[in-house]
């Protein structure tokens, strides 16, 4: 393949999407050397059915709101590909959903579930319903009429989806309820389930875990210890707080935390107790960041994000896009020595180029952030077991498996100089995996 010609196809068939080409574009510029030494990839025009999804479904959902009103949505699931196993991700519930965004976390979650070593192809779903401002009626009635439109698509061998920005523990037990109703089984069709009906334990910690130890990995290869390093963090929410959780117990500083209306900097670091309340205060008040620095007295920059303040190492743990080329020059500028991807995409091209221009430790979200959907894997496995495994087994597992892509990310990412290139490293080594199963299922 020649990766502009691909690009310059894809780009004149999808035009109205951005997200997806930059995704693509990404992983093709670092697998296209390796393709190439295989001809039989470009006789099976692997690289056209491994861009472009399998299938994709998109509806309206219709659903009232409290006041009796009629409202509506435009709501999708993208099944990207299934070489390697059932379809699997998350499920976004944001007013910017589009397509492209979901096409390209779809064709991310390929790559990212096959670097997780479980048996998981790559999905993602969603709709522009916003969850901000809605009664806990309203956002179960909208889960229901959404799961009454996707549940004939879905199932524990066909396609399993989870929670992403906007859908946690209480959406996917609105949806698996309404699942388990239409298609008549209480099967593992989800992951993030409730404890009591077949979810996992760490399950909701695993994104922010995972990512830390992931940089607990890149940080050894370079001798460096994380004990009392400051660690600017974006987002509050699931992988944001769990990020936070596990560094503060590690003896790092949490100096930002932020939401899409503005940013706090601690530049002591946040207590246990602070975290607590921002815990709280998101998950369970569904309040804003900004309450936050009312409570605490501390500086809060409304419509500001965290890279302008000095850090050692930054974990973008928010939205696509949120670090830009001049946000990388600021961080390295500070100082920053390391950057640890939780959110999905969250460095523009420009960005990633700087990062890894100065050499710094970056790591993709496909790599750093595996540790939510391995845990979705091992709440697969119990299922199909009808076990529960203690917190410790699973964590353990998690363990194995964050180590087990850092070194992935070593093998295939090492360049001449010793520099570790980890999206060379990630995209390769979840490329190869899904390529060979292609090859070997034939042509579909
Ligand atoms: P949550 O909904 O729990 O939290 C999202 C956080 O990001 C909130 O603080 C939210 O602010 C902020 N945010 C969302 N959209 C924007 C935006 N457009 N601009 C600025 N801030 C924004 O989601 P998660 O923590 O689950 O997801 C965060 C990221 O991690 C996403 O990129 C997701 O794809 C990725 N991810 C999640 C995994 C998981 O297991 N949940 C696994 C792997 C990756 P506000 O409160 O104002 O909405
Ligand atoms: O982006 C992601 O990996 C997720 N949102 C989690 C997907 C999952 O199936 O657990």
């Amino acid at each position: 393949m020649n990766v502009n010609d691909v690009l310059a196809d894809l780009s004149r068939r999808f035009p109205n999407e951005p997200e997806y080409l930059q995704a693509v574009s990404e992983v093709l510029k670092s697998i296209e050397d390796v393709y190439n030494e295989y001809p039989e990839f470009e006789r099976y025009n692997l690289v056209e059915r491994l861009c472009i999804p399998d299938r994709i479904f998109t509806f309206r959902v219709t659903w009232t709101d409290d006041s009796g009103r009629i409202r509506t949505n435009m709501a999708y699931r993208v099944q990207h590909n299934n070489a390697i196993g059932p379809y699997k991700g998350g499920i976004r519930f944001h007013a910017s959903v589009n397509l492209s965004i979901l096409k390209f976390l779809a064709f991310e979650q390929t790559f990212k579930n096959s670097l997780t070593t479980l048996a998981m192809g790559g999905a993602k779903g969603g709709s522009d319903f916003s969850p901000r401002g809605k009664s806990d009626m309203e956002v179960m009635r909208f889960c229901q009429a959404y799961i009454q439109e996707l549940w004939r698509h879905i199932g524990p061998e066909t396609d399993v989806p989870a929670g992403d920005i906007g859908v946690g523990g209480r959406e996917v037990g609105y949806m698996f309820g309404m699942y388990k109703k239409m298609a008549r089984e209480h099967s593992g069709t989800f992951t993030g389930k409730g404890l009591e009906f077949g979810g996992s334990l760490v399950r909701p910690e695993a994104t922010g875990y995972g990512n830390v130890y992931f940089l607990l990995n890149m940080l050894a290869t370079r001798g460096i210890e994380l004990k009392g390093k400051r660690v600017a963090i974006s987002g509050s929410g699931n992988v944001a707080t769990y990020t936070a959780d596990k560094l503060l117990s590690l003896g790092a500083k949490v100096v930002t935390m932020s939401d899409s209306d503005g940013v706090i900097h601690v530049p002591d670091g946040l207590t246990r107790e602070q975290l607590d309340y921002i815990f709280t205060l998101k998950q369970i008040y569904r309040g804003r960041i900004r309450e936050f620095a009312e409570e605490y007295g501390c500086e809060y920059v409304e419509g500001g994000r965290p890279w302008s303040f000095p850090c050692d190492i930054a974990m973008p743990s928010a939205t696509q896009n949120e670090i830009d080329g001049d946000d990388a020059r600021a961080l390295l500028a500070n100082g920053c020595i390391a950057v640890s991807e939780g959110a999905n995409m969250p460095s523009t091209p420009e960005a990633v180029d700087e990062f890894i221009k100065a050499r710094i430790l970056y790591a993709p979200g496909k790599a750093a952030n595996a540790g939510g959907v391995s845990v979705s894997g091992l709440e697969m496995a119990q299922n199909s077991q009808k076990l529960s495994w203690t917190a410790k087994e699973v964590d353990d597992y998690l363990h194995r498996i964050m180590n087990d892509i850092h070194s992935q990310c070593v093998k295939y990412g090492s360049e001449a100089d010793g520099y570790v290139n980890y999206v060379k490293g990630a995209n390769i080594a979840g490329f190869m995996k899904v390529a060979r199963a292609m090859m070997s299922q034939g042509i579909l």
